[in-house]
């Protein structure tokens, strides 16, 4: 593979260094090698033109600066397009092609970002406690994504269940990490996919009430800390990737291409 072939050639640099990392400051320099330069270019997402588990992929990309262009499904023809081609490894979406790759499945997907972007701590422990917490509010958020799907008079009693969940479940432990350490951030004094990922989960739950972390202060002041810097704001403005709430649309249209 030429790509390889580039770092292990490289004597100033040597074979130590991370090849993904060191194929992509070549291939900015223009090597205008077509399998390495399709690993430069910009990540891209397939999935509905809706949060879903796609959400939490746009969120990391979103945060670590990266750009990403996305492909909606709308039709049951470019969901068997993507299945006929070999790129669902499960018959599921997300699909991310990136480096490369079509990659599925979106913990694995997730993780994979993390490490890529240096989001995922220094070391094995701090990895640990950066995929517990990101697992919780993945769940909790996953949860809250499948109540669009509920018959309507399941919804209600569905969302508030939920919501006593993240109050009496999940935004305690996070209020007690940051209280513990007294740090800015979860893990390790810094910035982590745990961090992205809990804002997102506080800005879910309090779409579904407003005065949820009243009785979080630490969660209040480490939403506004995260939410202000400069990459996390830019997608909260108007405009950006960043999609809305599941409404009847998006319903109907996931329903009408997984035929379900
Ligand atoms: N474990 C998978 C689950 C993916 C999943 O259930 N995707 C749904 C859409 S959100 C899907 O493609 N369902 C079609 C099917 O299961 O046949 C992940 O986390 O990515």
């Amino acid at each position: 593979m030429m790509g390889v072939s580039i770092v292990t050639k490289t004597p100033e640099i040597g074979i130590s260094l991370m090849p993904g990392y060191f194929l992509e400051a070549r291939c900015r320099q223009g090597c205008g090698n077509p399998e390495t330069e399709a690993m430069v270019a910009k990540p891209k997402l397939y999935y509905f033109h809706g949060r879903g588990r796609m959400e939490s992929i746009r969120w990391l990309l979103a945060a670590a600066g990266v750009e990403f262009e996305e492909e909606f499904l709308e039709t049951r023809e470019q969901y068997e397009k993507l299945q006929n081609d070999g790129h669902l490894l499960f018959g599921q979406v997300p699909l991310v092609e990136i480096d490369g790759m079509m990659l599925t499945q979106t913990r694995a997907i997730l993780s994979y970002l993390a490490a890529k972007y240096n989001l995922y701590g220094k070391d094995l422990k701090e990895r640990a406690r950066i995929d517990m917490y990101a697992d919780g509010t993945l769940d909790l958020m996953l949860m809250i994504a499948g109540t669009a799907f509920k018959p309507p008079e399941e919804k209600e009693t569905n969302l508030a269940s939920i919501l006593e969940k993240a109050k009496t479940r999940y935004l305690p432990v996070f209020e007690k990490v940051l209280k513990d350490h007294g740090e800015n951030f979860l893990v390790g004094n810094n910035f982590s996919w745990a961090d992205i990922q809990l804002l997102e989960a506080i800005l879910m739950v309090e779409e579904l009430d407003a005065s949820i972390l009243s009785d979080f202060p630490l969660l209040k002041a480490f939403k506004t800390r995260i939410s202000n810097m400069p990459t996390i704001k830019k997608f909260l403005q108007p405009g950006s990737q960043r999609k809305s709430p599941p409404d009847s649309h998006y319903v109907k249209v996931v329903r009408d291409v997984l035929q379900f």
